[in-house]
């Protein structure tokens, strides 16, 4: 019991320095914009731009889209919330249901729930660095939809796309953020 309550105590107080060291970085962004005291404006965001040039996302090829579900405004401009919400998402330490849970969001570029096979040509790209032709990224896209469209509808629902990752153990590994 006893234990508990003490890694209760422990586990507050790492989420509480990480909020306010992370509250410092988002300050840091865009001091012109953000006042350090806060309160006085939480809803105040930092661009797009600034978020997307951060060195956590800039080499992440799904940045805009990482910034875009993030964001109550789905610009990618942020607010606090916003941005601490990205950071404990993409924390090594986050449970990976929610990654995952996330990680489809981010693929379903139209916002629709599903991704269809437009969703995942561009995810198979991106995911390659552009490195495979078109017709290779079909070929890719087909191999998936065949294994992993298990209700036959032609496109991915989240549960088809969790039933795919728990095969592919190292598939989440693009949204981790040291925090
Ligand atoms: C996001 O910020 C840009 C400027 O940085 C602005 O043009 C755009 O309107 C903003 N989007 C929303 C939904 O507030
Ligand atoms: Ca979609
Ligand atoms: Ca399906």
């Amino acid at each position: 019991m006893v234990k508990t309550h003490k890694s209760a105590v422990l586990q507050f107080l790492v989420i509480t320095s990480r909020s306010s060291r992370l509250f410092y970085r988002f300050q840091d962004l865009a001091p012109q914009l953000v006042p350090l005291d806060y309160n006085s404006n939480p809803n105040v965001k930092v661009p797009y731009e600034v978020i997307s040039s951060m060195p956590e996302l800039k080499d992440n090829p799904f940045r805009e889209r990482i910034a875009q579900v993030f964001s109550h405004d789905g610009d990618g401009n942020m607010t606090l919330d916003d941005f601490l919400d990205m950071f404990s998402v993409m924390s090594e330490m986050a449970p990976r249901d929610l990654k995952a849970y996330y990680a489809f969001k981010i693929y379903d570029f139209n916002n629709d729930d599903y991704i269809c096979p437009s969703d995942l040509e561009k995810t198979v790209t991106k995911l390659t660095r552009g490195e495979l032709t078109p017709e290779e990224v079909g070929l890719v896209c087909e191999k998936v939809l065949n294994e992993a469209d298990v209700d036959n509808d032609g496109r991915l629902s989240l549960d088809d796309f969790q039933n795919m990752i728990l095969h592919a153990p190292d598939f989440l590994s693009t949204f981790h953020i040291r925090v």
